[in-house]
C-alpha cells in the first residue's frame, strides 16, 4: 500500500521566485532552483558566467514510443536545450517495420523488433552529441515507454550488459540477450480468449478492474503473457526476466535489470493496486504450468517509489559517449503516466489528448475503478492515481465529418482546411436544436470499432427529450453534414463528461463539479473552435488551456521526473507537484485558448448525460445479441 502524500491537493502554480523580490526571512524557496536562476540571469548579464551556467546539470527524458525513439534534454529549469529523434520507418536499418511494427494479420499480432530499439539507442545518442550535448552534464536519466509491451530477456542478459564493449554497438553485442526478439504491441489484439479468461477468474469485468484498475485488454501484459507462455512454451521458459518497455529503457541504462514502475505497472492486468502487491490469482492464470513463483521471478519486485534512484548508468554509456559515471537512472514509466508529468498537473485538472484517437487523463486522489475506464498509480506522488480513458475514434471521425463538409461546397479548395468545419461547429447550436422547445440531438460517430463503449464501426443518431426522457432513433440530424460537425465534437466530450463525472469536484463553494483546468494537447488542440465546445461540455472553471509541446509531452514528462528525483528535497517529502510547480513557467508552456465554464450552457450538457447514456445501452444491447 502506498502512502498518501502529504499534499495531494497542493496548490504550486505562481510560486516561481522572483529574483527582484526581498523575500522575508524563513521563506522556503527551492535552493537549487534559486542557484540555477541566478546562473541564468548572470548568463544573460555577463557571457563571463557562461562557464558556470553551462556547467550546471542535465536531465535526459527518453521516449520509446510506436514509431519513434525520441531524447530530449532539460536543464534544472526546465528549459530544453538539446533534443533528437529516431524514427523507425525512416532511419532503421534491416528491419521492415511499418509504422514501427511488424503485423501478423492472420492471428491479430502487433509487435516490434527489440533489435530495432537497441540500433535506435546508439543513433540517437550519437545524434544527441552530434547536437553538441556535453554528456558529462546528465546528472539524471528517465524514460517513458509505450504501455502494455513486454520485453523477454534470456538467462544471459544480464552477463551480456555487464560486459557489453564500448567500441561495438549494442545490436551487435545484444543477440544472445532476449528470449524471444520480439515485443507484443500495445495494438495487438491476439488475446480475447485470453482477457476471457483474466475477466472470469476473480468473478466478473468489475472485480478485475477493482484490483488492477482495468478489465481484461488485448494490450495488458497479464493476458499477453498467458498467451506467450502458451504459444511459446520453451521461450517461455528459458525467460529469465520480463519488462515492459518503460522497465525495458531502464534496464539497458543501467546495465542490469531495472525494476517496474509503480504507475505503469498498473497496465498488466496483474497488480492489486489497493494492496499493492501481485494478485496471486492472476498471476496463477498467467503463469500456467510452471507456476506463480516462476512468474514471480521473471517478473521481479516494484519499488513504491516512482522517484528511486536505480543506480549508476552502464560502464557502457560512460566509455562511448562520455557521460558522467554517476549519472543516476530514475525509474522510467508508462506514455500517459509520462504525459501528465509534462506539468504540474494538479488534482481536479484534466488533459485532454486530441490525436487520431482521444484520450482524456485525469489526477486523482480518488480510486473509483469502473470496467470503462482505466485506473493507474501516480508515477511520482503516492495516494494520488492516474484516471484515464482510451478512444480509438477521435481526429480520424471528425476529419471524415470535415471532408463531407468541404466536399459538399463547391467553393472550398483546400479539402484538408478545418475553417468550414469550425464555422459550422460554432454556429451551430447545441445539439442542433432549433428552439430550446425541440428534442436535442444525439449521435455517434465511429469509422473504427470502438473501445468505449464497445461498439462496431458505425454511425448512430437519436434524438431525446430531457423532460419526458423520451429518446428516439432518427436517420441522421437535420442538416447533415453542416450540422454534424457540433454533434460529433459535442458527442466525443459528453463520453468524457459521462465517465468523469464521478471524479470531478467542485472548483469552488459555488460552482457545479468539474475540472479546474482542461489542458489539450494533441494535433486537435490547435483547433480554439473544438476547445471552446470542449469548454462548454466539460466545463473548467480556469478555463480551457493549449499546452504546446509539439509531439514532446512524453520525454519532457521523463526529463522532468528525473529533475524531480534527483533535486528533490527527501528530507521534506517534496512532490513532484511542489517540485516542478515551483520552477514551471506557465506563461512559456501554456496558453488559454477558450474560457471554459459557461454556466447555462454546461447544465444543459448535464441534462442530455441521461440520454446520451441510454444510447450508448441501447446500442449495446442491439449489437450483443448479434
Ligand atoms: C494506453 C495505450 C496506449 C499506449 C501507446 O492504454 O495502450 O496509449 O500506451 O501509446
Amino acid at each position: 500500500m502506498r502512502v498518501p502524500s502529504p499534499h495531494p491537493n497542493h496548490n504550486p502554480t505562481n510560486n516561481v521566485v522572483n529574483l527582484n523580490t526581498v523575500y522575508p526571512l524563513g521563506t522556503e524557496l527551492d535552493v537549487n532552483y534559486h542557484l540555477f536562476s541566478l546562473l541564468t540571469a548572470c548568463w544573460s548579464i555577463n557571457s563571463n558566467c557562461l562557464t558556470m551556467a553551462s556547467a550546471g546539470p542535465l536531465y535526459l527524458g527518453f521516449d520509446l514510443s510506436t514509431q519513434q525513439l525520441k531524447g530530449l534534454v532539460v536543464d534544472s529549469s526546465l528549459r530544453k536545450v538539446h533534443e533528437a529523434k529516431f524514427d523507425f520507418d525512416a532511419d532503421s536499418q534491416g528491419f521492415d517495420v511499418k509504422k514501427g511494427v511488424l503485423v501478423n494479420e492472420a492471428e491479430r499480432e502487433v509487435f516490434a523488433p527489440v533489435a530495432m530499439w537497441l540500433q535506435a539507442i546508439d543513433t540517437l545518442l550519437t545524434r544527441l552529441k552530434e547536437n553538441g550535448l556535453d554528456f558529462a552534464r546528465i546528472k539524471g536519466i528517465s524514460g517513458s515507454g509505450m504501455q502494455h509491451g513486454s520485453v523477454f530477456w534470456s538467462a544471459d542478459a544480464e552477463q551480456l550488459l555487464a560486459q557489453l564493449q564500448p567500441e561495438k554497438t549494442l545490436q551487435s553485442q545484444l543477440d544472445e540477450a532476449f528470449a524471444h526478439p520480439f515485443s507484443p504491441n500495445w495494438q495487438d489484439a491476439s488475446t480475447q480468449k485470453e482477457c476471457d479468461e483474466f475477466d472470469a477468474i476473480l468473478g466478473n469485468q468489475s472485480q478485475l478492474a477493482d484490483a488492477t484498475g482495468s478489465k481484461a485488454h488485448h494490450r495488458f501484459t497479464g493476458p499477453q503473457i498467458l498467451r506467450f507462455q502458451r504459444k511459446y512454451p520453451d521461450k517461455y521458459l528459458k525467460t529469465y526476466r520480463i519488462t515492459l518497455v518503460s522497465s525495458w529503457l531502464a534496464t539497458m541504462f543501467l546495465g542490469k535489470f531495472a525494476p517496474f514502475d509503480i504507475s505503469d505497472v498498473c497496465g498488466m492486468n496483474l497488480w492489486d493496486i489497493k494492496a499493492g502487491k501481485w494478485n496471486e490469482k492472476l498471476l496463477a492464470l498467467a503463469a500456467g504450468p510452471s507456476g506463480v513463483k516462476v512468474l514471480q521471478k521473471k517478473l521481479g519486485d516494484v519499488p513504491e517509489d516512482g522517484g528511486i534512484h536505480l543506480g549508476s548508468i552502464s560502464p557502457y554509456f560512460v566509455k562511448r559517449y562520455g557521460f558522467s559515471s554517476d549519472a543516476t537512472i530514475i525509474a522510467s514509466t508508462g506514455d500517459n503516466p509520462s504525459t501528465i508529468l509534462a506539468l504540474p498537473l494538479r488534482s481536479n485538472d484534466a488533459m485532454v489528448s486530441l490525436g487520431t484517437s482521444t484520450t482524456f487523463l485525469m489526477s486523482t486522489s480518488e480510486y473509483k475503478p469502473d470496467p470503462a475506464t482505466h485506473f493507474f498509480n501516480s508515477p511520482t506522488t503516492a495516494g494520488l492515481y492516474m484516471f484515464m480513458l482510451c478512444y480509438k475514434n477521435g481526429g480520424l471521425a471528425r476529419e471524415k465529418v470535415r471532408d463531407a463538409i468541404n466536399s459538399a461546397s463547391s467553393n472550398i479548395q483546400d479539402k484538408n482546411s478545418w475553417e468550414a468545419f469550425d464555422k459550422h461547429l460554432l454556429s451551430t447550436a447545441p445539439f442542433a436544436q432549433s428552439n430550446p422547445s425541440e428534442p436535442l440531438n444525439l449521435g455517434l460517430y465511429f469509422p473504427r470499432p470502438e473501445i468505449i463503449p464497445n461498439l462496431p464501426v458505425g454511425e448512430w443518431h437519436y434524438s431525446y427529450d430531457p423532460e419526458t426522457d423520451k429518446l428516439i432513433r432518427t436517420n441522421g440530424v437535420p442538416e447533415s453534414p453542416t450540422q454534424d460537425a457540433r454533434i460529433i465534437v459535442e458527442s466525443q466530450f459528453l463520453s468524457l463528461r459521462l465517465r468523469s463525472r464521478e471524479l470531478v469536484s467542485s472548483p469552488a463553494p459555488s460552482l457545479p463539479p468539474q475540472p479546474r483546468r482542461i489542458y489539450l494537447v494533441g494535433g486537435g488542440s490547435r483547433n480554439s473552435a473544438i476547445a471552446k465546445v470542449a469548454g462548454q461540455v466539460l466545463g473548467g472553471s480556469e478555463g480551457v488551456f493549449k499546452l504546446d509541446v509539439g509531439e514532446n509531452a512524453c520525454a519532457l514528462g521523463a526529463a522532468y521526473k528525473a529533475v524531480w528525483a534527483i533535486e528533490r528535497d527527501g528530507s521534506k517529502g517534496e512532490t513532484f507537484e511542489e517540485l516542478i510547480g515551483k520552477r514551471w513557467r506557465e506563461e512559456e508552456f501554456v496558453e488559454k485558448i477558450a474560457e471554459g465554464y459557461d454556466p447555462d450552457v454546461f447544465e444543459r450538457y448535464g441534462a442530455a448525460l441521461k440520454g446520451f447514456e441510454r444510447m450508448e445501452t441501447e446500442l449495446l444491447k442491439e449489437y450483443q445479441q448479434h
